[in-house]
């Protein structure tokens, strides 16, 4: 089953956006695998964003995802990468569709709620930097109701 890293940023956790984002992967169908709110150090966050390290936002991301706790999840399910981005809308949330999370929330993208893994392998590298312990899938009933 595919996986990926979904994050709810510290400004979606503080506005009580937590269980809106939540509830539109499990109403999608996608499968909950772990979750941990974490008050997320700089150290951390400079190995999650760092391909970003170069960028002149860098140290304004830096103060911003360090300024509370984030919602940690790995979600898993068929083509969950791809069209968890899909939810998540455009970086820029102006230029997110209605219907997505930030299309329908945030207007800056210094303030744009959430994250989503961009690939399949930066999702297996961003679940083992925010998950250590192995991460099990329970088997569940709902699989005939959602897939073929
Ligand atoms: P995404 O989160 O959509 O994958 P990335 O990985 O390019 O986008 O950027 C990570 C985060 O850095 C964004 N979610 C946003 O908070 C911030 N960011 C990206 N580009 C900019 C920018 N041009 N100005 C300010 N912040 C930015």
């Amino acid at each position: 089953m595919e996986r990926t890293y979904i994050m709810v940023k510290p400004d979606g956790v503080e506005r009580g956006l937590v269980g809106d984002i939540i509830a539109r992967f499990e109403r999608k169908g996608y499968q909950l695998l772990a979750l941990r709110l974490i008050h997320p150090t700089r150290e951390l966050l400079e190995e999650h964003y760092a391909d970003l390290k170069s960028k002149p936002f860098f140290p304004s991301l830096m103060t911003y995802m360090t300024s509370g706790p984030v919602v940690g999840m790995v979600w898993g399910g068929k083509e969950v990468v791809k069209t968890g981005r899909v939810m998540l809308g455009a970086t820029n949330p102006l230029a997110s569709a209605p219907g997505t999370i930030r299309g329908d929330f945030c207007i800056d993208m210094g303030r744009n709620l959430c994250h989503g893994s961009d690939s399949v392998e930066s999702a297996e590298r961003e679940i083992a930097l925010w998950f250590k312990e192995e991460i099990k899938a329970h088997k569940r009933t709902i699989e005939p109701l959602i897939y073929e």
